[in-house]
């Protein structure tokens, strides 16, 4: 990949399609102001890339030179706001995607560990800029359903079992402050199964998840779950079809 269909603005990529960028995006614009003003003029000893590695990046990544500079930012910000280590804490994520530290989260959890792939606890550059490439536009639809497994497994059993979809369902409805009742989110997880689960064992394959978002494309156009304002938009064929009031 070279990075050459970039007819959107870096802008409309940013907020429109990199899931984790709506909420880091407005954290940053909203909480951070201030922050790490000065990190642009000091030489930074934490950041050792100089424009030949941002190339280097780039050509590994579907992102062009000027989008990997913008991303750097962006994590620099974020990576500076607990502790100023150039690497980004489980907490630092929390604190931009959720807007606070504290708590636990279990769908924050999940994003930080398939951001972690080295799994040494924190998130270097790297890992951030292959993690948000499953975002980009040009990422291919097998990755983005993959990395959406992946999200909701969380267990990691290699299924989506009935629990783990009330559980991301339950922290979705709580980041977007929608409130519904026990009878509508049973109904949504009853539907989903009814739609997703093909061979009726009570839960999701990787190959039913993959025939489920192919017909439901909106769960793919939107990897965004918990920062959607709408469930209607991120579950329209459940709302929709559900027969139960309120
Ligand atoms: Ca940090
Ligand atoms: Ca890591
Ligand atoms: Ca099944």
């Amino acid at each position: 990949m070279d990075g050459r269909s970039s007819y959107l603005t870096l802008g409309e990529k940013l907020c429109s399609v990199l899931f984790p960028l709506i909420g880091i995006c407005e954290a940053v614009i909203l909480g951070f102001v201030g922050c790490c003003g000065d990190l642009r003029r000091q030489p930074d000893r934490k950041f050792d890339y100089s424009f030949t590695d941002f190339v280097e990046i780039s050509r590994n990544s579907p992102f062009t030179v000027n989008e990997v500079e913008a991303l750097f930012e962006l994590f620099k910000k974020v990576s500076c706001s607990i502790i100023d280590d150039g690497l980004i804490h489980k907490e630092e994520l929390q604190l931009a995607l959720l807007k606070t530290p504290a708590g636990k989260n279990l769908f924050l959890d999940r994003v930080f560990d398939l951001f972690d792939e080295k799994r040494n606890g924190v998130i270097d550059f790297e890992e951030f800029i292959h993690a948000i490439s499953v975002f980009h536009p040009g990422a291919s639809v097998e990755e983005k359903i993959n990395f959406a497994f992946r999200l909701y497994d969380l267990r990691q059993t290699g299924f989506i079992e009935r629990e783990e979809v009330r559980q991301m369902l339950n922290a979705f409805l709580l980041e977007s402050e929608v409130h519904v009742s026990e009878a509508i989110l049973e109904a949504i997880i009853d539907k989903t199964f009814e739609d997703a689960d093909a061979d009726m064992d009570g839960k999701i394959n990787k190959t039913e998840w993959k025939e489920f978002v192919l017909k439901n494309p909106a769960l793919l156009k939107n990897m965004t779950l918990p920062y959607l304002r709408e469930i209607t938009t991120v579950f329209p064929s459940f709302i929709f079809n559900t027969q139960v009031d309120d």
